[in-house]
């Protein structure tokens, strides 16, 4: 593990700091730093697993990520601003689930990679995406899930989707420590990407582009 996720993985906030700071000034990729920050959260939820660490812990490794984000956020190519010129992407975390910080990460992304990204937020109900869906019209729906208890939330927002008659014009990524091939495979999405980057990679596909 490098020392910025070892540093995140101990919630040693102020060695998070400096260790960005330095990959900053060292020109490191936003994309780069963002990964051993979440390698190193991916620790925090495996030590909250084992009982190490308690949800108090869970909400301030939260609060760090989302601070250090104002710094690595331009970073990662957020030049578009809220709507790119390319074909429109709806996104949001399913219901029941109110991680927010990987999916804003994605919808960045998109942005900066040009798609016009309509965020539905978290806990979104299965009827949004599809409302979504019918009001934009888009490429792409991604969902994000965390929580392995959510996952029936992605079959019942592919079934929403499905109902508008929309389903053959668009793709479905799903993503989140909750996902994985598997699950994409067993909820009739499309597709599963393990990062942001991988959410870029896979509208690409879809557009084309
Ligand atoms: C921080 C955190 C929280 C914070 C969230 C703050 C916030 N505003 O989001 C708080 C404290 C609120 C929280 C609450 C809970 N959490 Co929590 N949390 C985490 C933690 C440690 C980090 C998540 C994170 O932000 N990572 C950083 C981002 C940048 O990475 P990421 O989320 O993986 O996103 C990247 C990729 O996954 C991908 N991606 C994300 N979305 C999408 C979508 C698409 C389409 C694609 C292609 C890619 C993609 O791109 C992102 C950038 O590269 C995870 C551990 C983990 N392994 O994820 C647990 C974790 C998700 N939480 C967990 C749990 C259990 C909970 C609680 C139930 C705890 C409790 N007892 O109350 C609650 C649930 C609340 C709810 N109803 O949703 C478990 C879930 C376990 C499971 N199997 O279901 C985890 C996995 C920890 C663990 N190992 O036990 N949590």
């Amino acid at each position: 593990m490098s020392e910025l996720s070892q540093a995140m993985a101990d919630l040693r906030e102020d060695d998070i700091k400096a260790a960005i700071k330095e990959k900053c000034s060292a020109g490191v990729s936003g994309a780069e730093i963002l990964g051993e920050c979440q390698a190193g959260l991916a620790e925090v939820g495996e030590r909250f697993e084992k009982g190490e660490y308690f949800i108090s812990e869970l909400m301030y490794a939260g609060e760090i990520m989302k601070d250090i984000m104002k710094d690595i956020g331009p970073l990662l190519g957020d030049s578009a601003g809220d709507a790119g010129d390319k074909q429109p992407v709806v996104m949001g975390t399913v219901k029941g689930d109110i991680h927010d910080i990987g999916k804003d990460v994605v919808t960045l992304m998109l942005r900066g990679a040009g798609y016009a990204v309509v965020d539905l937020g978290v806990d979104v109900p299965a009827a949004k995406f599809a409302e979504a869906v019918e009001e934009h019209n888009p490429i792409m729906v991604g969902m994000s899930v965390f929580l392995t208890t959510c996952c029936k939330a992605i079959e019942q927002t592919v079934e929403a989707i499905k109902s508008t008659g929309l389903r053959d014009k668009l793709s479905i990524m799903i993503g989140g420590a909750a996902a994985s091939d598997f699950v994409a495979q067993r909820t009739g999405c499309d597709c599963y990407g393990a990062t942001a980057v991988d959410a870029v990679t896979l509208t690409e596909g879809v557009a084309g582009t």
